[in-house]
């Protein structure tokens, strides 16, 4: 009896390193919400070549472009990568409570660096953004990962319509904000600023969030020498991939830089592959106010504030109150890593 009791009690052991491998390898259920925009594009076609992810649905958001256009390409995108399996939506219209900013003057008159890809031919789900992701996390309780990657307006009115969702979202892995500096002015970043009181929602909200922000971002070029690497392939994505980061490398040069920063492509790297980053937690507030730093993302360091209690005619400090964080917010990246990363995924090797 005793020979065969060590094995015997390895049985268990094994079936549970089985059943952690299936889940290890299981792909990661994913909804980005989007407004293509350029780099929302190659953020998509990355997530679509990607095995680690399983692509749900595509919400579009307004923001690079309007939503009916955006709407109109995250098509063209889903058709161009043959798979109208992938349900897109369109969303909210506007900002929720200001104007709607666009940005043809970095993403082409079409969102798409002008260039014409054929008629889609995947059809539009006719859902309401918000509605579809309160639907699809409910039929996936703790299995959806959102990856927004525009505005945060879907996002914000998701879970103002039905705040259960939260709990049951496994993670938020955003695109947005900064903690060194802005590109809209000198400290917002353009998805922050685009509906600053909706990404203080989102990032209350008290979910697993991760910021991949601007600064994390610009350390990530996409120069010459990826597309080079790019052109040796074709086919249809790649094509258009390859099209699409001449363009941005084009306009990057006029302002002076070596390459095109993957803002949107590496939130779909960090979804793929956290270890790409580090992030440090922190707590972040949305600025929704002020008068030079509205959509601000404020990210406190070391998640305590200093107790300030009026004793008389001042204020007396008397210890550090901790502050909790709520972000896992990206600080440095592997960018070469990732940008081999995301050529082979284009490339389809
Ligand atoms: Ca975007």
């Amino acid at each position: 009896m005793k020979r065969f009791s060590a094995p015997c009690s390895l049985i268990p052991l094994l079936f549970f390193f089985l059943l952690a491998t299936a889940v290890a390898e299981s792909p990661r259920r994913v909804i980005i919400d989007t407004d293509p925009g350029v780099d929302d594009a190659m953020a998509i076609l990355l997530a679509l070549n990607s095995p680690e992810l399983k692509v749900e649905a595509l919400t579009v958001v307004p923001g690079n472009v309007d939503g009916q256009q955006g709407l109109e390409n995250a098509l063209k995108l889903v058709s161009l990568a043959g798979r109208c399996d992938i349900t897109v939506a369109g969303g909210a219209h506007h900002p929720l409570n200001q104007k709607l900013i666009t940005a043809q003057f970095w993403h082409g008159k079409n969102g798409l660096a002008n260039i014409e890809l054929p008629p889609s031919k995947c059809k539009v789900d006719g859902r309401f953004g918000p509605d579809l992701i309160i639907e699809m996390v409910h039929a996936a309780p703790h299995e959806i990962t959102l990856v927004p990657v525009g505005p945060l307006t879907n996002i914000a009115l998701a879970v103002e319509k039905d705040p259960s969702i939260v709990p049951l979202v496994k993670e938020v892995i955003l695109m947005g904000g900064s903690i060194s500096g802005g590109n809209v002015n000198a400290s917002a970043e353009a998805n922050i600023y685009n509906d600053p009181d909706a990404a203080q929602i989102v990032f209350q909200a008290g979910w697993p969030l991760t910021m991949v922000g601007l600064d994390v971002g610009d350390k990530t070029l996409f120069s010459q020498k990826y597309l080079e690497q790019l052109g040796k392939n074709h086919g249809p994505m790649n094509d258009f991939i390859y099209q699409v980061a001449h363009y941005l490398i084009d306009l990057s040069a006029k302002f002076g830089s070596s390459g095109t920063p993957m803002y949107d492509p590496l939130a779909v790297g960090v979804a793929i592959d956290a270890s790409l980053v580090k992030a440090p937690p922190m707590h972040v507030d949305v600025e929704t106010r002020g008068e030079f730093t509205r959509g601000e993302t404020v990210a406190n360091r070391h998640n305590a504030v200093e107790r300030n209690v009026l004793h008389g005619d001042r204020y007396i400090i008397e210890g550090l109150d901790r502050v909790e964080p709520n972000a896992n917010v990206c600080v440095e990246v592997e960018a070469d890593r990732f940008l081999q990363l995301f050529v082979s995924r284009i490339r389809g090797k």
